[in-house]
């Protein structure tokens, strides 16, 4: 993009400033269900026909479903009734909240929470902390007390962070061959989506998913159901209570949430658990080693910033703390996607 910049025309900047226009038009129109809608309905429908489905204005709906058009998340066909509008592939796949591959959960976690953290970006640079207190009137010194101020909130962070895994969760697992470990746990692994695929991509394996009661008691009730017999609970607070034995340990997005001092103090604790012989596995989105990019993990640091006590990290980074607990022969595998995988042994 650089060589084609025009100092008289900065493509690039004006791209930039309308990045979070693009992000709030189709984040409302999941919301409001134009994409269930036209799913749902099976053939294209007007603008008017889907205003009066929604409950929305005519006026606002057309608009809506226009700018839509435009950032190629519906198409729309001129007929002699007037413009219909349908799905695009991509759409129909991402943006519908009963696809398996749906990120409607992440888009509404984005849309109605991260959003409102990044109003106060300025702040958190300046102070170099999250701003729960400005954005919700929350303490901001239990970054998941705060995250989890409701059962409501936490479910939309539970299910925001199951929509990751619906589209990067095999390959975060099939970057390493995990099926020597078949005891393992997710220490903080939430609604469970990511301990689901890890038990369809290893059949032999359990998995039990470690987390605060209220989060377990969630996951139970809404993600996990019991007839997954591979997959069992253990309710705790990592940092405070005790972690039991086992082969393999999961930290996906843990670390990414913590400083360097938190992070060397769960590590060592998942060490001395670790049976010998087994392993830590690492999920996070790996920054280059010159920190060059890659840029949507220069974002999700910035959301640290604002959310957590966090950053994301290199994969020099990340070896250097599994060394400092004693894990050895790290490897370090770059999926190309989101999310990547780090591996430390026992
Ligand atoms: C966390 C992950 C997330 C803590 C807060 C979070 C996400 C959003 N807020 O562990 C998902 C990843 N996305 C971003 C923007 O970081």
């Amino acid at each position: 993009m650089g060589s084609t910049e025009d100092l008289d025309y900065p493509q690039m900047i004006v791209q930039y400033s309308n990045g979070f226009l693009i992000s709030k038009v189709m984040f409302t129109a999941c919301e409001l269900g134009v994409f269930d809608l036209l799913l749902e309905s099976g053939k294209p429908l007007s603008s008017d026909a889907i205003a009066v489905h929604l409950g929305a204005s005519t006026i606002g709906m057309k608009r809506l479903l226009d700018a839509c058009v435009g950032l190629k998340l519906l198409a729309v066909e001129i007929t002699q009734e007037g413009a219909l509008y349908r799905n695009t592939e991509i759409s129909n796949v991402y943006l519908t909240k009963s696809s398996p591959k749906s990120q409607y959960h992440i888009m509404m976690y984005y849309s109605n929470t991260v959003y409102l953290c990044w109003q106060y970006l300025a702040d958190a640079v300046r102070e170099g902390r999250n701003q729960y207190e400005r954005a919700f009137g929350v303490s901001s010194k239990d970054p998941f007390g705060a995250m989890y101020r409701s059962d409501e909130e936490m479910l939309k962070f539970m299910a925001g962070q199951n929509s990751i895994w619906s589209i990067c969760g095999r390959d975060v697992l099939a970057a390493f061959d995990l099926s020597p470990f078949t005891q393992i746990y997710d220490l903080g692994g939430g609604g469970g989506a990511l301990a689901q695929e890890c038990v369809s991509l290893y059949p032999n394996s359990t998995i039990t998913i470690y987390d605060l009661p209220k989060v377990v008691q969630v996951a139970k009730e809404q993600f996990v159901s019991p007839e997954e017999r591979q997959i069992t609970f253990h309710e705790g607070d990592f940092f405070n209570d005790s972690i039991p034995e086992a082969e393999l340990y999961i930290l996906s997005k843990i670390l990414h949430d913590w400083d360097d001092d938190k992070c060397k103090q769960l590590l060592a604790k998942v060490y001395k658990a670790c049976k010998p012989g087994g392993g830590v596995l690492l999920v996070e989105s790996l920054l280059n080693e010159d920190k060059s990019g890659p840029v949507e993990t220069h974002l999700y640091s910035m959301n640290m910033l604002v959310q957590t006590e966090g950053k994301e990290r290199t994969a020099a980074e990340y070896s250097k703390l599994l060394e400092a607990a004693g894990f050895g022969v790290i490897q370090v595998k770059r999926t190309g996607k989101l999310y990547d995988a780090v591996l430390g042994r026992k």
